[in-house]
Order: structure tokens, then C-alpha cells, then sequence
């Protein structure tokens, strides 16, 4: 029944709604599937500010650097000391100072490579990065939150085709963390244990949606998914933090990092763009025993390497909405 019907699913992580229509997927299918002229990146480029050897934008030179590189972001949009007070406590002019940290990681020094295209061990050194940035900007006082993303491709707003990722760290919890903390804390406080736990454990006894396991982690397209081919890496044992990853699951996580974005890639056949990151405790100095961190991934595409979704009209006004089922999408990923 649901899978013909037009219907809304809840996301218990964020408290929030989808709208989907699958009927709507039956009509033609309009949108072309093309392929893109194969990408001539070379493995350096002089012009590139995150090669190795080559003169960043502030007149900084890298490092001429093997494995993963990372920086303080020179057009950081966190600043570690701000001078200004916050504003009264009218209900209308809120505003607080927020201070904080960005810093750049490039995952690889050859610029034509993307995560897929990297061999695990490679992505390790990645996984590595991320533990030692989240460990250190965390241990900052004034540090709250520290959020790992990687945006890829210029369909997503991305400057720079070479490998790389971000990490901004702050003294506030931004929203999308912020909700997703209430929600865990609420459901651990009833139950003692995580709420991605126990879906986890729903979620695979279904196979429904499940895309690959590996010994540690689980991909899925989740129950909720807004975007077309949504997925989430889950750690399969319950950890706050990414601090808290033991050294078999590091190369677990490289593992289903790699195959996630193999299949993406090999959907369209184009290399697959997307918004990802990870969602773990704050940096705040309390234990959080609710927080079951994850990796999720926000791809825009819908039917072809040139085909996105847009998130206008209803979705601007009322709630993000989707055509195919995020069974059919995990059916997809999984071919
Ligand atoms: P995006 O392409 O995902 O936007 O990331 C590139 C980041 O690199 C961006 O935040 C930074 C930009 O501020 N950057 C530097 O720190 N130094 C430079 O020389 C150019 C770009």
C-alpha cells in the first residue's frame, strides 16, 4: 500500500516529515540518462590552490604533501576571537557572537582523484584526519560542535574538483545537530539504548533498504529520506563520537565510505555529487551516551548525471517531497 500511495514518513532523528509520492513515478520517464565526456583532470595542476607545492589565495605555500593535507580555511567563516557583544534580550534583535574554527582537508595530492577513486588504505589516512581534527578542535574551550563535510562537485557549489573536504568547529550546537540530540536523548532516556540501534537492528531484519554491510557499518537509504539517493553509513556499535572508533572499524569505515560512493558513482556513470558529513556528539565535555554518531550523504541528482532535484515550490513552503521510494532508490544503488 505504501508504496503506491501518496503518503508522509517521520523522521525520528530530526522530528520532521517527508511527503512521498510514488504514483508520481510511474509517469514516462522525460528525463534523459546521458553520459558526461570522461573528466581530463590531470594528477597535478599548477593553477590548483590544494596541490601539493602550489600558493594558496593568502600567499601561503603547501607543503609538498603524500597523504592527506589539512589547513585553516583562508576565507574562514568562523573566526576564533570576535569583539562583539551579544544584543539584549528583545524578541526580535537576537543576535550572539559565535566564535569558531574552519579548516580545510585535502584527502589525496593527485587532483584527479575522487574518494571512490582512492584505495582504502588512502581513505584511512582520511579517517585518521577527521579523528585528529575532531580530538583537537574539540579539546578547544570554546569549542561545542565540530562539523566534518565534504561537498563535492560544481553542481553543488564546490570551488575546486580536487579531493577535499571541511571541517568547521563553533561554540554554539548548529540546528541540524541540535535536533537530532533531542531526539536521541529523548528515545535513550525511555528505552537505554540508541535510537539508530535499535532502527538499525529494524532496518536489517527488513532488508528493505540496506545496501551493504561490511563488519562494522551498515549503508542504508533511510526510511525517511528526503533526497532521491539519500543514504547513511551507520556504525552497527553504538559511539558518540568518531573518537571512539577502534582501529578495525577505521578501515571499516574507509571500506563502505569507498564502496558507497562507487555506487554512486556508478548509477549515471558520472562522478556522483553530494553533500556529506558526519553527525556526532558535541564537543561540550559531557559524556552524551545517547548520541549514535552517522555518516550521511545528500546527493541532488534524480534520473541522470545531468538531472537534479530541485528543493523549490513545495518543498520551500512546506515539506521536502519525493517521487521514487526510498525502497526503489536502495533497489537502484544496489544494482
Ligand atoms: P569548497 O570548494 O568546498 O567551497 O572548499 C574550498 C575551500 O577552500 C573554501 O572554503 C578555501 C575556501 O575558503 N580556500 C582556502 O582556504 N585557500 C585558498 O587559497 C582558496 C580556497
Amino acid at each position: 500500500m505504501q508504496q503506491d500511495f501518496p503518503h508522509r514518513r517521520y523522521n525520528p532523528l530530526t522530528d520532521s516529515w517527508v511527503l512521498v509520492s510514488p504514483h508520481r513515478a510511474k509517469r514516462p520517464w522525460q528525463g534523459q540518462v546521458e553520459n558526461l565526456p570522461p573528466d581530463t583532470r590531470p594528477a597535478y595542476d599548477p593553477g590548483c590552490y590544494l596541490c601539493p607545492g602550489n600558493t594558496r589565495a593568502n600567499g601561503e605555500q603547501n607543503p609538498d604533501y603524500a597523504g592527506v593535507f589539512v589547513f585553516d580555511n583562508d576565507f574562514a567563516a568562523l573566526l576564533p576571537y570576535v569583539s562583539a557583544d551579544s544584543t539584549g534580550d528583545s524578541a526580535f534583535f537576537r543576535a550572539r557572537p559565535e566564535r569558531g574554527l574552519a579548516r580545510v582537508i585535502c584527502f589525496s595530492p593527485r587532483h584527479d582523484l575522487t574518494i571512490p577513486e582512492m584505495d582504502t588504505a588512502a581513505i584511512r589516512q582520511v579517517v585518521d584526519a577527521w579523528v585528529q581534527e575532531y580530538c583537537t578542535l574539540g579539546a578547544r574551550s570554546f569549542i561545542r560542535y565540530v562539523q566534518i563535510f565534504e561537498n563535492k562537485g560544481a553542481v553543488m557549489g564546490c570551488s575546486n574538483p580536487h579531493p577535499h573536504g571541511q571541517i568547521w568547529a563553533q561554540s554554539s550546537i548548529p540546528d541540524e545537530p541540535l535536533k537530532k540530540q533531542r531526539a536521541q536523548r529523548k528515545y535513550w532516556k525511555r528505552h537505554g539504548r540508541t535510537l539508530l540501534a535499535d532502527y538499525l537492528q529494524e532496518e536489517v531484519s527488513k532488508n528493505e533498504r540496506i545496501l551493504f554491510e561490511n563488519e562494522h557499518f551498515v549503508a542504508l537509504v533511510p526510511f525517511w529520506a528526503v533526497w532521491p539517493f539519500e543514504a547513511m553509513i551507520i556504525p552497527k556499535r553504538p559511539m558518540p563520537r568518531i573518537t571512539d572508533l577502534m582501529d578495525a572499524e577505521k578501515d571499516a569505515l574507509a571500506d563502505a565510505y569507498r564502496r558507497l560512493t562507487i555506487r554512486y558513482d556508478n548509477l549515471f556513470q558520472t562522478s556522483f555529487p553530494y553533500s556529506a558529513g558526519i553527525h556526532q556528539a558535541p564537543t561540550d565535555g559531557k559524556p552524551h551516551p545517547e548520541w549514535h554518531w552517522h555518516f550521511v550523504f545528500y546527493p541532488p541528482l534524480l534520473r541522470s548525471a545531468t538531472v537534479k532535484k530541485f528543493m523549490v515550490g513545495y518543498e520551500m513552503l512546506a515539506n521536502p517531497q519525493r517521487d521514487i521510494t526510498p525502497e526503489k532508490a536502495a533497489e537502484m544503488l544496489r544494482g
